[in-house]
Parts: structure tokens; sequence; C-alpha cells
């Protein structure tokens, strides 16, 4: 099983229900960006109240705050690792480059989630999180066409990607990603 993979995929795609999944019964560290801002808002920390307002819109944290946390969490981790929810363009992909250079680590695995764009709105409806309302997952929509999906053709140049059905039940849509890793 591979140990340094990426879930790549639109906003509401089931990243953060997946990776959850995958992480814990592989023993990888399971790393959220979007979690983790959530963490820092909740918490009142200076980071959070920065993060708060920009995710409330649907855009895009800074690179710079978003990496701080991801340099934080890898540092002084040599162990398997799940990245879901970063990075989210090609300024954060070059930077990971960088950072995992400096870690001698590599990324073997870039698992992007493929659906249709009406059942993400279902989705995120459902969920019901404070930046789930109708205009800002189409604002979250329009930042990820032009800021994230170029990283699709990033990763396949690299050979790294593989694509994975992701419009069926949680469990469905485990036993497609469990299966594309062999397993
Ligand atoms: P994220 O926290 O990454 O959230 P997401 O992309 O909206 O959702 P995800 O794909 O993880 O879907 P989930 O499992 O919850 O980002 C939130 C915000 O944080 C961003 O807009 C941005 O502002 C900021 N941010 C995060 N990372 C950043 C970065 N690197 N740089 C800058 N800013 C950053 O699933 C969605 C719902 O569907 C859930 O309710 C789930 O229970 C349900 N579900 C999942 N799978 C299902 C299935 N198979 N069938 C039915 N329901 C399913």
């Amino acid at each position: 099983m591979k140990q340094r993979l990426l879930f790549l995929g639109p906003p509401g795609a089931g990243k953060g229900t997946q990776s959850q999944l995958l992480a814990s019964e592989n023993g990888l560290l399971h790393l959220s960006t979007g979690d983790l801002l959530r963490a820092e808002v909740h918490a009142g920390t200076e980071l959070g109240q920065q993060a708060e307002a920009v995710m409330a819109r649907g855009e895009l944290v800074s690179d710079k705050l978003v990496l701080a946390i991801v340099r934080h969490r890898l540092e002084g981790h040599s162990q398997g690792w799940l990245l879901d929810g970063f990075p989210r363009n090609l300024g954060q992909a070059t930077a990971l480059d960088s950072l995992l250079l400096q870690l001698n680590q590599s990324i073997e695995l870039v698992i992007l989630m493929a659906l249709p764009d009406e059942i993400l709105v279902e989705r995120m409806l459902s969920r019901g999180r404070a930046d789930d309302t109708e205009a800002v997952i189409r604002h979250r929509f329009d930042v990820y066409r032009q800021q994230t999906e170029p990283l699709i053709d990033h990763y396949q140049k690299l050979g790294l990607l593989i694509s994975v059905d992701a419009a069926g039940t949680v469990d469905e849509v485990s036993a497609a990603i469990r299966n594309s890793l062999g397993r």
C-alpha cells in the first residue's frame, strides 16, 4: 500500500470522508487543511481570525498560512500521510514539492474524486456547514475550476494521478478507492 497520498476533487466530493477512513484503516496521518483551518477558527487564534472571513466567502485562505500549517505537521513525521484538500493551487503544489524535497519524501499517488455538480451541491447542502449556502457553494466551484482543476493536468503529467468514481454511497466509493490501490 502506498504511504504518501493526496486526495484531489471538487468541494463536497467526499475527500474528507474517504481520506479519514483510509487513513485510519492504514495508520496514516490524515492532514486536512480544511479541518485544521476550522479548528483555528473555533479556537479564535490570530490565524483563525484571518481565515474565517475568507472561508465564509468560499475563497482560498492565503498560501502562506496554509503552508505554515502543513509544514508544521509534516516536519518530524517520517511515516505515511494522506493530504486532504491540499494543495489547492499550483503555487501550493510547488511549495509542497520543495518541502518534500527538504524532508526527503515524495508523493506516491494522487486520487481524484470525480462526480457531477448536482450531487456535490446536494451533499454540501445536507452537510450544512457555515460556508455551505448556495451562493458560497457556487463561488467555491468557480474557485475550484480556476485554481484547483489545473492540478489534475499537473499530476497526470507526472504519472501520479488515478481517478475514482465518487458518485456512489460512502461504502461504494471506499471500495472503488481500495480497488484502485490494489487492495
Ligand atoms: P474543505 O474542508 O477541504 O472541504 P470540502 O472540499 O468542501 O469538502 P470535502 O470534499 O472534504 O467533502 P466531505 O467529505 O465533507 O474546504 C473548506 C474551505 O477551507 C475551502 O473552501 C477554503 O476556504 C479552505 N481551505 C481548505 N484547504 C485549503 C487550502 N489548501 N488552501 C486554501 N484554503 C483552503 O463530504 C461532503 C458531504 O457529503 C458530507 O456531508 C459527507 O457526509 C457527505 N458525503 C461524503 N461522501 C458521500 C457519499 N459517498 N454519499 C453521500 N454523501 C456523502
